[in-house]
This record gives C-alpha cells, structure tokens and sequence, in this order.
C-alpha cells in the first residue's frame, strides 16, 4: 500500500486527486481462516493489526456486521486517559496512552491525537478523596496526574463557575497528557495498516451462529450472512453485543448493556482547550477540531440496546452542564446519539479465554474502551497467539467473576452509571 506522506498529496494533487488507492481491501471471506475476529470496533481492528505485525499471523479475518467503526468506535466521545485507581488498569490503559503518542507514525494515518490534558472535577468531599487516592494510586505506578485546588481548576477552564448552587468546585485530578483522538481515524487506521499486513476486513458480514465441532466441543466454524467461515481461533469482540454471541457459543456472560449518549454543539469559536468531566453533575466536555463542544452525559439507568438518543437525556445532561459551565447554555445542540455499551459489575474489561476452546474474549468495557484500543488490542493478540493470558492481560480474565477478584473502577470509570 502506498505510503502517506506530503510527497503522496503533491502527487495527487497533480492528478486532481483521482489517483488515491482504497485505504483497506474488500475480500471475499475465504472458507478457512487461523484465526477469526467478530466485529470491526477500535478493539477488534487493532487486535487483528497486532496479531499480523507483533506475532506474524496473518491468516486472519475480521468479520463485521456492519461497517466498520460504525459501533461504539465511531459513537463515543474519544476521551484518552489512564489515571485508573487499580494497578491492573494503570498498566493497561498506561500502556494504550503510551502507544497512542505515536500511534498516527506507526499506523502512517493521522488520529488526531490530541494531548490536550483531562480535567476531572471533584463536587464533594467525597469525589474529592477519591482523587486524592487515584492521584496517590497514579504516582506510585509512575502515571503523570495532580490533584488542583479550584483556581488551579479555573485556570485550565476558565468558563467554569465556582460556586454553583448545588454543587461549587472542590478541585479536581488532571492529568496532563491525556487528550483525545479522532475516533474513526483510529479505526481507518488500524484497518487500513492490518488490510496491508494481509488481514482480511468483511463488511456487511453479519455471525449468527458458532458451530462447535472440534474435539471436546471446541470452536469449528461460524456461520454468517455470508457463509459459513471455519477457524482454529475466534476472538468475540463485539461490545454491546458480547452477550448475544457468548449466547450462540454455548457461555455466559457477566454483562449487562445499556445505552450511552452523547450530543455536539453548534461549531463555535475555541472556548475549551482540554477535555473536563464533571461527573457528580453527570456531564463533560471538549472541543472538537471543527469547533462543536462534545457533550456527554450518564448512561442509562435501564438495561438496554437502543443504540440512539432520547430528549430526556439531552435535558438531564445539558440542564447539569450549564450550572457549572454557564456559557452552554447559550449555544445550540446539533445532533444527538447513543451506543450500547457492555458494562461489567467492577467497571473493568474481560479479556481472555472463556470455557469454549478455542473461543477468546474482549468486551466489557463499558463506557471507558475507546482510550483502551491500542493497549487492548496489543495483549489480546498476544493472548490469542500464545494460547494464554499476556502479562497485561492476565488480571482481567473471566474466571475472577467466579473467584471474586473484582478490579473494581467505578470511580475511576466517571461516567455515570
Ligand atoms: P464497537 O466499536 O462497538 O465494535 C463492535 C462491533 O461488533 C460493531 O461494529 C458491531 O457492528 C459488531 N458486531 C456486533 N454483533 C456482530 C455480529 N453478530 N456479527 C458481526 N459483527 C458484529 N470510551 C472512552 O475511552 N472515552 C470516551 O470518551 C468514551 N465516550 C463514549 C461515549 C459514548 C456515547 C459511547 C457509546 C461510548 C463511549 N466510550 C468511551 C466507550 C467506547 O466507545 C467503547 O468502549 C469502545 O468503542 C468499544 O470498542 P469495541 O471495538 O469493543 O466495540
Ligand atoms: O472513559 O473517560 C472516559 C469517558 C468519558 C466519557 C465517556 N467515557
């Protein structure tokens, strides 16, 4: 595949642009693959990118029912941190945020990564302990974030009021290198520098079922609304949709879905140059590139799989906003969505093997994968190609539902639940 560069532009431009190759191949599936993927998200396009580049599998395919990215890839709000409380998930999301740094150089396809820095304001007393020990629990595993008095808060934000009626600003966490990323770049990206490894992208290629025939009830084929594929491997990948596939493995799952929505602003001038959560309110905020403010609010408090808004929670969230981000209410909403996100009882992820053999997953991540897609992919292929848990990976296996060892992060989680 040709290589993106200042020279490649000037070239195209000679040729009025028509010249451009598709960024990824369309295949044919082929009948037989070593190692199959369901669904093309950040998590599952860049667990096929480093099965093909770190492990040199490359007979893989990655089959998604739609188009790729359009999951929760493309639907959230692109927040890039690590500051997690446990020591398991500062060395997960640590290792994403590292790898996102340069991510756009070694997938040779702009993210947009953006280390604007994250705000995560404290509104009570209680918050604002919790910060205190993230802040401790982040210096000792060596990840960069502060703890801010209110005018440190205001600094950063300027538009942020103080004193609002409810609840005034006690301080805040901030890490300085978190950001954001374009999240569909991220998928074109990794799917894009996969396809050129050899890796197989299908579309509008939806499983409906997984045929155990291999010895001992192991994982021999899934069958799809484009035939049936057989496979040594499979890795489920599919969000908000994981218990409906663990469902057709003959498993269970402990996840629950629910609807996650977000809304953007009219494009305005800059008024906001990091991200800030304000998340006993149920609201946060950035600045896209285009000028629109990216707002956010809680997930439902129902279980769910509307993958779309609703006017009740542009009024809750904005409603939040605006008493600590007064100038919202001056501008108008754009448009809204949702996603189903695949939450966990402790707020972590699930990676690993599951009963099935042969069968590998990597859900759970609720409202918080997106910042996770390079550090997930990268210990889940190792996962798959060594037949066992990576050293990252390991913590978040299956088996800790039943043998009670919650990474619990529902702090660290921030949204609303
Ligand atoms: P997805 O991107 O959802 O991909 C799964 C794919 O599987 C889908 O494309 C789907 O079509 C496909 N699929 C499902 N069933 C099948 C089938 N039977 N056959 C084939 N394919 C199938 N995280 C952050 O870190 N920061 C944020 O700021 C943030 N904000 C968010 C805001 C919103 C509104 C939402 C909804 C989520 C947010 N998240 C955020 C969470 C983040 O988006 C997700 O955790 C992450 O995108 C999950 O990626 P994924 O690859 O696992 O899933
Ligand atoms: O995980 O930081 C996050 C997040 C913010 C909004 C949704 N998820």
């Amino acid at each position: 595949m040709a290589k993106y560069s200042a020279f490649a532009i000037a070239r195209q431009a000679i040729g009025w642009h028509e010249g451009w190759e598709r960024a990824w191949r369309s295949p044919q599936p082929k009948s037989r693959y070593k190692v199959v993927i369901v669904g093309a998200g950040g998590h599952g396009l860049a667990t096929a990118y480093y099965l093909a580049k770190n492990h040199g599998i490359t007979d893989v395919a990655v089959v998604e029912k739609g188009w790729l990215g359009g999951g929760n890839t493309g639907r959230n709000t692109t927040i890039i941190r690590s500051n997690y409380l446990q020591d398991s998930s500062a060395a997960i999301y640590e290792l994403a945020r590292g790898l996102y740094e340069d991510l756009s150089q070694k997938l040779n396809f702009n993210i947009m990564f953006s280390p604007r820095g994250v705000l995560m304001l404290g509104q009570t007393e209680h918050e604002m302990r919790a910060w205190a020990r993230t802040w401790h629990a982040n210096r000792c595993n060596g990840i960069e974030s502060e703890l801010v008095t209110p005018a440190q808060g205001k600094k950063i934000v300027p538009m942020i009021n103080l004193d609002g009626p409810r609840y005034p600003v006690l301080g805040g966490l901030w890490q300085p290198r978190g950001g954001t990323a374009r999240h569909d770049a991220v998928a074109w990206g990794y799917a894009r520098a996969a396809s050129d490894l050899g890796v197989d992208i299908i579309q509008q290629c939806e499983v409906t079922a997984i045929d155990r025939n291999g010895p001992g009830g192991a994982v021999s084929a899934i069958r799809t609304t484009r035939g049936e594929i057989a496979c040594d491997k499979l890795c489920i990948v599919v969000a908000g949709h994981s218990g409906v596939l663990a469902e057709m493995a003959g498993f269970r799952l402990p996840v629950e879905c629910v609807a996650l929505q977000a809304l953007v602003s009219e494009p305005v001038k800059p008024m906001i140059d990091c991200v800030v959560m304000a998340n006993t309110v149920h609201g946060y905020l950035s600045q896209s590139d285009k000028g629109e403010l990216v707002i956010g609010g809680g997930a439902d408090g129902f279980n769910n799989y509307t993958q779309r808004g609703s006017f009740q929670h542009i009024e809750e969230t904005v409603r939040a906003l605006i008493e600590t981000f007064p100038p919202v209410s001056r501008l108008r909403q754009l448009r809204q969505w949702g996603g189903i996100v695949d939450m966990t009882g402790d707020r972590s992820p699930i990676i690993g093997k599951t009963p099935v053999e042969g069968i590998y997953i990597n859900c759970g991540w609720g409202t918080g994968g997106f910042k996770a897609i390079p550090g997930s992919g990268w210990c889940t292929a190792a996962t798959i190609a060594q037949g066992a848990p990576d050293a990252v990976a390991a913590p978040f296996g299956l088996e800790r539902f039943s043998e009670g060892r919650m990474i619990d992060e529902s702090i660290a989680a921030a949204v609303a639940h």
